[in-house]
């Protein structure tokens, strides 16, 4: 192999090197998502009353309007600037925890709805994100 071409395979094989290690990295959540299609079950009556109500009563969500078992609030922020930075750490919480809101964003406000499609209505993995979310909120009031 004369220089120029050793050269060549050099800059291949630190270039893939250093692709796979990115790879690696970022994909690290994905690695930890469960093997079972169904991972917690739909909040019971009794859960409903200790987890949910304290939601619904306290801390200002509310059931869907639409009949659909899931909850809803808006959030207000000073401007898009906060909106986004609330966003980005619930987004990636919500990574963490393989379960996502369904949201929606204008400048400073974010409306968010939280349900368990697998289980079609409100699971104890919702909770805890609204939970997470309320956490994140009191920094922004
Ligand atoms: N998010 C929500 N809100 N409900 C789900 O049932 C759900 C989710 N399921 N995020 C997860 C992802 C599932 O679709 C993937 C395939 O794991």
């Amino acid at each position: 192999m004369h220089f120029q071409g050793f050269n060549h395979s050099i800059r291949r094989l630190s270039h893939q090197i250093t692709y796979h290690s990115l790879k690696s990295s970022f994909s690290t959540s994905t690695t930890h998502k469960k093997m079972s299609s169904k991972r917690s079950s739909k909040l019971g009556e009794e859960e409903r009353r200790t987890k949910l109500d304290p939601l619904l009563k306290e801390k200002n969500w509310s059931l869907d309007g639409s009949g659909r078992d899931a909850i809803k609030k808006q959030f207000l922020f000073k401007d898009f600037n906060e909106a986004f930075g609330f966003m980005t750490r619930v987004a990636l919480k919500a990574d963490r925890m393989d379960h996502h809101p369904e949201w929606f964003n204008v400048y400073n406000k974010v409306d968010i709805t939280l349900s368990s499609h697998d289980v079609s209505g409100i699971s104890d993995r919702d909770i805890n994100l609204a939970q997470f979310i309320e956490e994140c909120y009191q920094s922004y009031k």
